[in-house]
């Protein structure tokens, strides 16, 4: 049996980072909900994001998406992050709501519009530069709607000379992090829709090039453990972005849809000793709570990855590959559900206990007044978010 001990101390190593966008107002293309309490600017949406950390204590930084978040100073911004007990952590582009990227980004036939996308891309390194942050996150909407709109193959040209001038931009502490989705907003071709077309980009542009499994990104059925364990076995998973599905980019909270989905992910994870944030895999949160509220929203979401990693954690290696050895498929498959149905919430308390917090951090967030105190103070002004 895996050491308990063992166990406990990569549970509180490990790091989840949460996205700055989920704490705005956001809904689906039909109605944007607004909730009380909601972050008008990116610090109030940091200071938010610091009562996730506050109570779970393994989520320590926020991803920043820009221009949601853009400042006149970034290192004040990272200074003000500091003193809440966070730091910013991913930048993420977006070169996908200006009018100029209706026909793509990078890959936009119309060179000024390419430039103007590639010229927002340095100026998120120039971002991280001044935030301390290590990694850029690159998610395009480029694609095309219809049978001969444009040439495919042109278009992963121009997306392969787009990232190779952003790629040499960056520092050598600093990492690309190259996101696929299938589709949407493109319906015919996405210029980077899978894990393969990533990591292609990724092998040419270099070391610090790596691949972003955001879960909610591939067709239904497909079998993400699987793609996991290739970029890992590639030495080329940068991170995830968490969240969960039913149908389609759901974006709802992580572990809510398919949690033995994500322990198989985890599973793979913990194989591969990426656990631990040396092995330089993201571990990043990217939901949309639409109709619940956001910050307890986000400390279960940090929950339900921390129970679904403390699970593949449990795996008994020793048992599975004495098991799959002999052949022993019903031994093997055993192994792993045993671990998938310990309850874990007692050892995740504990834990908690032991680094000072309390154990149950959905409860001590309601019963800080937090909520209350941000529903009575933020009237006025106008919200911050999706598309501010
Ligand atoms: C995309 C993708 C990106 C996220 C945006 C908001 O679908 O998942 O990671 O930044 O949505
Ligand atoms: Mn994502």
């Amino acid at each position: 049996m895996p050491d308990l001990t063992a166990v406990k101390t990569a549970l509180g190593a490990q790091r989840i980072e949460v996205p700055s966008w989920a704490f705005g107002n956001t809904g689906t293309r039909f109605k944007v909900f607004a909730q009380p309490g909601v972050p008008r600017t990116v610090q109030e949406k940091i200071g938010d994001a610091a009562q996730v950390h506050r109570y779970t204590g393994v989520a320590p930084t926020v991803a920043v998406h820009i221009p949601w978040d853009a400042v006149d100073d970034y290192a004040a911004l990272a200074a003000y992050a500091k003193e809440r007990g966070v730091a910013i952590g991913t930048v993420n582009a977006n070169v996908f709501q200006d009018d100029d990227y209706k026909l793509g980004s990078v890959a936009n036939p119309d060179p000024a519009v390419r430039a103007k996308a590639v010229a927002h891309l340095v100026e998120c390194v120039d971002i991280m530069d001044a935030t301390g942050s290590a990694d850029l996150k690159l998610w395009f909407a480029d694609g095309t709607n219809y049978p001969g709109q444009d040439d495919i193959a042109a278009r992963q040209d121009r997306l392969a000379a787009a990232l190779a001038e952003v790629y040499a931009r960056l520092a050598p502490a600093q990492r690309m992090l190259l996101e696929y989705k299938l589709f949407e907003p493109s319906f015919y071709t996405t210029d980077v829709p899978d894990w393969g077309t990533s990591l292609l980009h990724c092998q040419a542009l270099g070391p610090q090039a790596a691949v972003v499994v955001d879960t909610g990104h591939h067709a239904p059925g497909t079998n993400i453990e699987f793609i996991v364990a290739l970029l890992l076995r590639a030495g080329r998973l940068g991170g995830f972005d968490f969240n969960s599905r039913f149908y389609a980019d759901d974006d709802l909270m992580v572990g809510a849809a398919d949690p033995f989905q994500l322990f198989r992910i985890l599973h793979e994870v913990v194989k591969a000793d990426a656990i631990r944030p040396a092995a330089g895999v993201a571990f990043m949160l990217d939901q949309c709570h639409n109709i619940e509220p956001k910050i307890p929203g986000q400390i279960r979401s940090v929950l339900n990855v921390q129970e679904a990693t403390a699970k593949a954690l449990l795996v008994d290696a020793a048992a599975l590959a004495a098991a799959q050895q002999s052949g022993d498929v019903l031994e093997a498959n055993a192994v792993l559900m045993d671990a998938y149905n310990t309850d874990v919430r007692p050892l995740l308390a504990g834990l908690r206990e032991d680094m000072g917090l309390d154990p149950d951090p959905v409860a001590a967030y309601h019963r800080s007044g937090y909520g209350d105190k941000i529903a009575a103070e933020r009237i006025g002004g106008t919200q911050a978010g999706w598309g501010s």
